[in-house]
């Protein structure tokens, strides 16, 4: 098991910041026995070599570049190549970086309305269900999608990298421990506000910082998808996993919304084409690492982990504290009265 040390992503940044400052990302004109046009493109992903973000935008890049026959070049950046989730989330508003993976969880403080994603028990429990609906919802790839670009992100496509779990130094299986407990959030303020409505202390800061964090006790839980639990290596320094499954983990495939209106209508259709195709893909990658990393975190004897496994009611009184942050989101976070919201309330119900 790799673990993902901070300094050495960041080291790795720097340099990686360099040499793509020196590098054209923009589309420019060469010989590829074509036409003649090329493209190069930039594509960041807030995840590492192995994770499913990374691995996603790899796949992503090879699938353009054979289609295109070599015309599409997709330089694909580990997390950190480009600076900090919240760095990555301006480079692409500022056209730096065309394409990107973004967690609606580092968007908050600017479209409100994505915090969506922090209401927790909304989407239903299966993460094939989920990615259903996300594949098909209005209200998120039409009505989200809008508000995503008067920031100049446009979101081509929602996806699952699976169901959360909560880990921690210390059993949580039911709201009362989760009294003055010091959670690890990503930044938008809703995520806080959700685990504030179970008594907790959350505190938002970098994954990259989150191993020392823990393993220091400056944080004493988090949350995320089981494979980036063993991935990152958090069970070493954590005791307990609850099989909560309190939310999905929603990444975007996001690209620049200037660039992407400017692309000729080949190209544009090749990038739909493939970010449709790749809803299937990412599911499976997430799927297999999911499954492959709970059973390496249950067979490592070095750093045993106590998986909680929360019963009916159990799970019902996490969600009934839950369910009051639906109306704080309507009436203090919607710019739009909460219209999101309730269209793909109404679409979860539809599909369940
Ligand atoms: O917890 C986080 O911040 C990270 N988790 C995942 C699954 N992907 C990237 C993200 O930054």
């Amino acid at each position: 098991m790799r673990k993902k040390n901070g300094l050495a992503v960041l080291i790795l940044g720097l340099i990686s910041l360099v040499l793509a400052a020196c590098g054209g990302g923009e589309e420019s004109s060469g010989d590829n026995g074509g036409d003649g046009q090329t493209y190069n493109w930039k594509f960041v992903t807030e995840e590492v070599e192995g994770q499913v973000q990374y691995e996603y935008a790899q796949e992503f890049a090879k699938r353009m570049n054979e289609k295109s026959d070599g015309a599409v070049n997709i330089d694909v950046y580990e997390f950190g190549g480009l600076g900090s989730e919240t760095n990555q989330v301006e480079q692409l508003q500022s056209g730096t970086v065309e394409m990107a993976v973004m967690s609606p969880g580092f968007t908050g403080n600017m479209v409100k309305e994505g915090q969506i994603f922090a209401l927790q028990f909304l989407f239903p429990e299966s993460v094939e269900k989920t990615q259903n609906i996300l594949n098909d919802s209005e209200a998120l790839n039409t009505d989200l999608r809008e508000l995503y670009e008067e920031h100049s992100i446009s979101p081509l496509s929602f996806w699952s990298e699976g169901a959360m779990q909560w880990t921690a130094s210390k059993e949580i299986s039911e709201p009362a421990d989760f009294e003055n407990f010091k959670m690890r959030t990503q930044t938008s303020p809703l995520i806080l506000k959700s685990y504030e409505a179970y008594g907790a202390d959350p505190t938002p800061m970098s994954w990259s910082e989150l191993y020392t964090a823990l393993d220091r006790g400056t944080v004493e839980g988090q949350e995320n998808p089981i494979f980036f639990i063993g991935d990152a290596s958090f069970n070493e320094v954590q005791d307990y996993m609850t099989m909560s499954n309190h939310n999905n983990y929603v990444a975007m495939t996001t690209v620049n919304t200037d660039w992407y209106a400017g692309l000729d209508e080949e190209m544009k259709t090749m990038v739909d084409e493939t970010v449709t195709e790749m809803q299937d893909w990412v599911f499976e990658e997430q799927k297999k690492q999911n499954e492959e990393y709970l059973e390496t975190i249950k067979n490592d004897t070095e750093n045993p982990t106590e998986i909680v496994e929360l019963s009916d009611e159990q799970r019902e009184a996490f969600k009934e504290k839950a369910e009051p942050v639906r109306d704080f989101y309507r009436s203090e976070v919607s710019t739009v009265d909460g219209k999101v919201l309730d269209k793909l309330i109404e679409e979860i119900n539809a599909a369940e």
